[in-house]
């Protein structure tokens, strides 16, 4: 996809105590995560893109993985209802910063949803059926789209966080799916390219303005995505994944 802008946030001297599904083998490093959020704004900034990093929230630990605060397509961005109790509040700031880009939506009890269960590729908005997102989410997500002209299709999750831990889109047509997550025939329509199951972090990448930001280490991944002609720039994320982040959740692109 292109994109003018992207909207991140700082990384909170709280980033340690951020919701984790697996308590991470080292304690999370903050300072080491501020380096590595550092460079994916670099990186963002290098691609051409105007970068607004929102000032962290100490009493939101999770506050920098921003893409899970909204949904944007088609000129709206419709602001989510956090499905972790812990998250809410997130969305506010991020709400004003959309702003100037989108015309707002909202979402209220009892729906929930997380942006990082949307994924969009053309017209076809898919939605995974998380512990975080939930029917009235979608039912939500389907009000403010379908009469935009999308169609929203959902997608059962199981124990995945998220249904962009398992896969990003790379352009209107086609997915970077991990092998063995979710069917590929779900995305039926779609090109679908498939990365090894050892390589399952890097499904999550950013691909905007002709280049792919991915997880590093990942050499199968990165053979696959520059064949497929794409620059790639390979982003050291550790201690951000540590509280379940990836390359996604740390930005909104517009
Ligand atoms: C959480 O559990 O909500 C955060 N620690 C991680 C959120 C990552 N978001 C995303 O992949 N979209």
């Amino acid at each position: 996809m292109r994109a003018e802008h992207a909207i991140c946030r700082s990384i909170p001297d709280s980033f340690d105590q951020a919701i984790a599904q697996n308590r991470p083998a080292s304690p999370i490093n903050v300072n080491i995560a501020r380096q590595q959020h550092e460079a994916y704004v670099h990186a963002l900034q290098s691609l051409g893109l105007q970068v607004a990093v929102l000032p962290a929230d100490p009493v939101l630990p999770d506050c920098c993985f921003v893409e899970d605060c909204a949904v944007c397509a088609g000129g709206t961005a419709l602001i989510t209802r956090l499905g972790a109790d812990s998250r809410r509040g997130e969305e506010q700031v991020v709400a004003q910063a959309l702003k100037p880009h989108a015309r707002l939506e909202w979402m209220a009890a009892p729906a929930t949803l997380d942006g990082g269960d949307c994924l969009r590729m053309g017209s076809r908005l898919f939605v995974g059926r998380s512990r975080r997102t939930n029917a009235a989410g979608i039912d939500r997500l389907r009000g403010v789209f379908e009469s935009l002209g999308f169609e929203v299709i959902d997608i059962p999750l199981g124990p995945i966080l998220h249904l962009k831990c398992v896969c990003s889109p790379l352009d209107d047509d086609t997915l970077l799916l991990a092998e063995d997550a979710i069917p590929p025939e779900l995305f039926r329509g779609n090109r679908v390219v498939r990365i090894p199951v050892a390589e399952t972090h890097a499904a999550n990448c950013v691909c905007v303005n002709g280049a792919v930001l991915l997880a590093a280490r990942c050499p199968e991944s990165r053979r696959l995505l520059r064949a497929e002609g794409f620059e790639v720039i390979e982003l050291d994320i550790s201690e951000i994944h540590k509280a379940d982040g990836s390359m996604t959740c740390l930005s909104i692109l517009l």
